[in-house]
């Protein structure tokens, strides 16, 4: 076993990168870093990660952080993650113009409007109609310029970028009712897709028993 995973299974980014591990069938080993906990915060842990974050990827002492690089790491080391990252050049185009969009927009706001509903927001931070619109206008720019009428957001077959951005909206998806998604009923749809392979449907479970969902 080379492959450790620094992860805790409440964060969306560790499940994307729990999710390609595991659906690529690559073995690994998983070392639970509790962020609830301040883990992430350890002298320890910040020789992983500086950053104090995770998810954090250790390859026979070489370590990758940031989930998107360590996406990429384990599809630029394993043949068996490759199809969900494929080779085709206009494949892999849809899947990096989603990323920049992603971090600055889905992850963003997710987090922020998550982490509000559920009171884990400094006081005075978290204003919900603000944070009501900022989810609704990306959720509308997911819909009408990235998902569109495609099955998964780079075609036909999911990659890297469905498992980024299903892992954050799962979240708005299965945790915060005021979120209306019968008005975009293209990402539910999507949404709905992804839930049904057993890979995903498993790697959510514990943020499902955490918000009382399961
Ligand atoms: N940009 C990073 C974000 C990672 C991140 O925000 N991780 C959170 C958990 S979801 C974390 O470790 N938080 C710990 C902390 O803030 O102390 C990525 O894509 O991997």
């Amino acid at each position: 076993m080379t492959l450790t995973l620094y992860y805790d299974p409440l964060s969306s980014p560790c499940r994307a990168v729990v999710n390609l591990l595991e659906l690529a069938k690559i073995p690994y080993e998983k070392k639970l870093v509790n962020f609830f906990k301040g883990e992430t915060k350890t002298p320890e842990y910040l020789k992983i990660n500086p950053l104090g974050l995770v998810p954090a990827l250790e390859d026979n002492g070489f370590i990758v952080v940031e989930h998107e690089a360590i996406l990429r790491y384990i599809v630029n080391t394993h043949k068996e993650a490759q199809i969900f990252f494929p080779a085709d050049v206009k494949t892999q185009a849809l899947v990096d113009q989603y990323y920049p969009f992603h971090h600055y927009s889905v992850r963003r706001f997710t987090l922020h409007h998550a982490l509000g509903s559920l009171s884990a927001l400094p006081e005075g931070t978290f204003d919900k109609e603000t944070s009501f619109k900022d989810i609704e206008s990306s959720l509308g720019k997911f819909d009408s310029i990235f998902l569109q009428d495609k099955r998964y957001l780079a075609g036909d077959n999911f990659t890297i970028a469905d498992l980024s951005a299903v892992n954050e909206l799962f979240q708005l998806y299965f945790a915060t009712p005021d979120v209306d998604f019968n008005k975009f009923p293209r990402v539910k749809a999507w949404i709905e897709r992804l839930f049904e392979d057993p890979v995903i449907k498993e790697t959510i479970q514990p943020f499902l028993e955490f918000v009382g969902k399961a």
